[in-house]
């Protein structure tokens, strides 16, 4: 998967720039994350992220959002633990939607159905101001346990830099996932740029 970008809806520049500058970089994986928005603007956010995304190659992943995913015949569905028991939410959105979620805890995973999930996303690697109410972070030992032990695709998340890259990449992960190390940065395309040529250097 590479680098995975997470949309920051409280970043100064617009979610659909985030996007476009991300995808202009060589990003391919977009998680549209926007706790706030209603499932309607969402939606509709989504409509118009698609075709965007679709152009570039890529594909667009809603987060925690079943009913929005669904609406519109997004790529994938990204959810935590705590949104709901992950058998019920294969049977909802079908057997061909991307599936996402999130683990922190060797527990967790353990947990997790055998099948129906197409990736975990594991963290947070390190404390994020981006996301306040985080778990404890795992740091680059927990990362790599879940990793290893994982029957799945894993990506890692929470606090990720571009100088992080060598070493998510040693873990085993299969990509990284960032929020503020595009979104929050004066020139959005340049840093996601940086990130992606890290990656597909290592
Ligand atoms: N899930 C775990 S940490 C996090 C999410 C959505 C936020 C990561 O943001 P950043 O800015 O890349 O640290
Ligand atoms: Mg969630």
């Amino acid at each position: 998967m590479g680098i995975y970008f997470v949309t920051d809806a409280d970043a100064a520049a617009p979610i659909r720039d985030q996007v476009q500058a991300a995808l202009a970089a060589g990003v391919r994986i977009i998680q549209l994350r926007d706790k706030q928005s209603r499932d309607a603007e969402m939606t509709a956010l989504a409509h118009e992220l698609l075709p965007l995304v679709h152009a570039a190659g890529g594909r667009l992943i809603i987060n925690d959002r079943i009913g929005v995913a669904i609406a519109c015949a997004a790529d994938g569905l990204h959810v935590g633990q705590g949104d709901g028991n992950i058998c019920d939410i294969r049977t909802r959105i079908g057997p061909d939607m991307i599936l996402g979620l999130s683990v922190g805890t060797r527990d967790q995973l353990r947990d997790m159905p055998a099948t129906g999930v197409d990736y975990i996303g594991v963290g947070p690697l390190r404390a994020t101001p981006t996301k306040p109410d985080h778990d404890t972070p795992i740091g680059f030992n927990g990362l790599a346990q879940i990793v290893t032990a994982a029957p799945c695709p894993a990506i890692a998340i929470g606090g990720i830099g571009l100088q992080d890259i060598p070493e998510i990449h040693q873990t085993g992960c299969s990509g990284a996932a960032v929020v503020s190390a595009i979104s929050r940065q004066a020139d959005m395309q340049r840093a996601a740029r940086d990130l992606v040529t890290a990656w597909r250097t290592q």
